[in-house]
């Protein structure tokens, strides 16, 4: 491998990652603008092997969106409808119920509830929603609603974040999925998503999360109008909140899908493999602190997914199930993934696959 970094301009953030360094904005700017695809898989891959050996996570999980009305409409959005759009919807509780409870057969240990700012649906809503889910899904953690779903709940009942949180909390939930940071530069967001909370109320409302002890993730939505600085940005801000919370688990990046969103018209085209590849491993060099890097194969196709593996990416999500996100924005993937077609994919990758939780605590391994 030492030929790989001969005369490279990566040599010296070699040495950095080989010492544990933290690296900087401009090492990060460094990587984004080599296209030594291999050499910077290889530093991503020092960093994974050292955190977490050859074991690679997946989870059992079942995605629901309960609705699909938002008040806010952001243009990189290919979900959200007005209550009087064609295809608009609200799932009765009953119905979120039901799908809580139907799994597949699987033993499914993490339910993913995130919906649209639906001005209809109030507190008591979530709360009998998380109550019924519970029920119906024992012993599954609910990792469900968005710092923007939060914020939201926040404002219309004039509470604050931790009281909404602390509701949430008691009628059941555990964590929240990182959905909604986008890219946390308000630049940015004024473009993509200009009616959304500011990048500095999410991370507000991921702190007052860690502040009562919950864990939560974070995404980043790259591959649309944003720089390569703004996404080193992103991740800076991250890894900053991270070191004085410690309260995320897990990075989660989201290449941009145009079709059918306010942003196709602009020409926006796909990611490219290169641009995946990179971000997966520059994400786990940049992020040191954050312990998981999660490849979420539904934005990638499996191969995709399965590769980033080589490339810093410790957890393949998941089994998902039903998903509408995406796949209302052009996603040609399945929906769903069997728990053996995700274990044969990660020993296909030379990895031993490790079934976990929300809270990455083992489920099963040696499969
Ligand atoms: O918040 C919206 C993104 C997110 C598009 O925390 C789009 O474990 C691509 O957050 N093209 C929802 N992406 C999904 C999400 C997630 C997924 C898997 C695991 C976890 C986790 C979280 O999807 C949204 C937004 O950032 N999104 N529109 C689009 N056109």
């Amino acid at each position: 491998m030492e030929e790989l970094f001969e005369n490279s301009e990566l040599k010296e953030i070699k040495s950095k990652v080989e010492q544990g360094k933290r690296l900087t904005m401009e090492d990060g700017l460094k990587l984004y603008s080599s296209n030594d695809l291999l050499a910077i898989g290889y530093l991503a891959d020092i960093v994974r092997k050292r955190k977490h050996g050859d074991r690679t996570y997946f989870i059992v999980n079942r995605h629901i969106n309960h609705t699909n009305v938002c008040e806010i409409l952001c243009k990189l959005c290919a979900f959200g409808r007005k209550a009087e759009d064609e295809g608009a919807y609200t799932l009765s509780l009953d119905e979120v119920e039901a799908k809580a409870g139907e799994c597949h057969g699987l033993k499914v240990s993490e339910i993913h509830i995130v919906g649209g700012l639906n001005p209809n649906l109030k507190l008591d809503y979530y709360v009998e929603m998380l109550q019924r889910v519970r029920r119906a899904a024992p012993g599954a953690f609910i990792q469900s609603f968005t710092a923007v779903e939060i914020d939201y709940l926040a404002r219309i009942h004039n509470l604050s974040l931790e009281e909404v949180l602390k509701t949430l909390m008691a009628a059941g939930l555990d964590s929240l999925p990182g959905g909604g940071a986008e890219i946390l530069v308000q630049r940015v967001r004024d473009i993509i998503c200009e009616n959304k909370i500011t990048a500095d109320r999410w991370l507000e409302v991921h702190a007052a999360a860690h502040k009562i002890g919950m864990r939560t993730n974070v995404t980043m939505l790259y591959g649309h109008v944003e720089t390569v600085e703004e996404r080193l940005e992103h991740m800076l801000k991250l890894r900053e909140l991270q070191d004085k919370t410690g309260g995320f688990l897990t990075f989660i990046p989201l290449a941009f899908h145009p079709r059918n969103t306010a942003l196709e018209m602009e020409q926006l085209s796909h990611t490219t493999g290169y641009d995946d590849l990179k971000t997966f491993a520059i994400s786990r060099l940049m992020l040191d602190n954050i312990e998981h890097i999660k490849a979420y194969w539904i934005l990638y196709g499996p191969k995709m997914a399965q590769t980033s593996l080589s490339f810093g990416v410790n957890d393949l999500d998941g089994t998902v199930i039903e998903e509408k996100i995406a796949h209302d924005a052009g996603a040609e993937t399945a929906q769903f993934m069997t728990k053996n077609k995700l274990i044969n994919m990660i020993k296909a990758a030379g990895k031993m696959p490790v079934e976990r939780d929300t809270l990455y605590n083992v489920l099963g391994e040696g499969f």
